[in-house]
């Protein structure tokens, strides 16, 4: 179960935007656990390697099943989960450098198959845990440890890259917008295919961007998060290009493809056609006569 372990001391900062993250993962897998009448223990939380991935330690209420995995691999580990067995619902909770930096390999194949769990990718610009590095989402020219003199490279798109890899569901959030991020994960888990929920969750110790994303009035600062249009067709791939090459954070489900199989059913498919043989008859076909 995800309670805590005792042994390994952890707290997340005060203002940490990874609370409201938990908040809106408890309220949408209990959701969803009474809506579908299942059992809370049939939700499995796989989590990275970062501050963002010690949420699996922090679930309060009702306990899903909790697997701390290693730094990038929440994917290779979900899969291995979904296959084993395809009734769990698998959550992922992973960081920025965790999913798009080690981790950046494993989508692309994960979309392909349509793999059936939901990642919730906790957003900073910064390796938190590891005490604020330059992470993939960093913006050109910010200092952090590893970048001294101002990092060189442009910050990685993740929404465009999600859609360009070919992830069927998309959804961006902000971690102080707690009700629709419960509402946009909940979707997303019901969703039957891969989906992302990712997620603007201010690290207020290495990368404090709650003003930029909330935008402050005294200081007046716009706000960089805004609402999708209601008349946003999600199922339109060249609207939510459009969408996700916008200026600002886009709060919402970008894109739901709908019609491409879910990884379990492909694999039920494509085995329920194959001749079934023994292991008697798979060695013999190897004698050579
Ligand atoms: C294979 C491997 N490489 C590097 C590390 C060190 N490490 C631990 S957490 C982390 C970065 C965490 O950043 P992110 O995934 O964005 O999570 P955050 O702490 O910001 O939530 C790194 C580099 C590790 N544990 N394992
Ligand atoms: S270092 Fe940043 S991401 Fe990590 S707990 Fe503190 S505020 Fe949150
Ligand atoms: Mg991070």
């Amino acid at each position: 179960m995800t309670k805590r372990n005792p042994e390994y001391d952890f707290k997340w900062c005060p203002g940490c935007g990874d609370f409201g993250v938990k908040r809106a993962i408890e309220v949408s897998i209990q959701q969803r656990t009474t809506e579908q009448d299942i059992p809370v223990a049939d939700n499995v939380v796989v989590a990275g390697i970062g501050c963002s991935g010690n949420m699996v330690h922090l679930i309060e209420g009702d306990q899903p099943f909790g697997f701390h995995g290693i730094h990038g691999r929440t994917l290779p580990l979900a899969f291995g989960i979904k296959m084993g067995n395809p009734n769990l619902n698998v959550l992922i909770v992973a960081g920025d450098g965790d999913f798009l930096s080690i981790g950046l390999e494993h989508i692309g194949p994960a979309a392909q198959r349509n793999l059936n769990v939901t990642a919730v990718v906790m957003d900073n610009g910064v390796y938190g845990l590891t005490k604020g590095q330059s992470s993939p989402t960093t913006d050109l020219g910010v200092i952090t440890p590893t970048t001294p003199g101002g990092k060189v490279e442009e910050p990685v798109k993740p929404l465009e890259l999600y859609l360009a890899m070919g992830v069927t569901h998309v959804a961006s959030a902000f971690s102080s917008q707690v009700r629709e991020l419960t509402t946009m994960i909940r979707d997303a888990m019901n969703y039957p295919g891969f989906s992302i929920v990712h997620v603007q969750s201010p690290c207020p110790t290495y990368n404090d961007n709650l003003d930029i994303l909330r935008g402050n009035l005294k200081k007046d600062v716009a706000p960089k998060v805004y609402p999708i249009s209601e008349d946003h067709d999600p199922t339109d791939i060249s609207r939510a290009w459009d969408v996700a090459r916008a200026p600002g954070v886009p709060i919402g489900v970008l894109y739901q493809d709908g019609v491409s199989e879910p990884l379990e059913d492909r694999v039920n498919r494509i085995v329920g056609g194959l001749r079934q043989r023994d292991s008697q008859q798979i060695l013999d076909s190897f004698e050579i006569t």
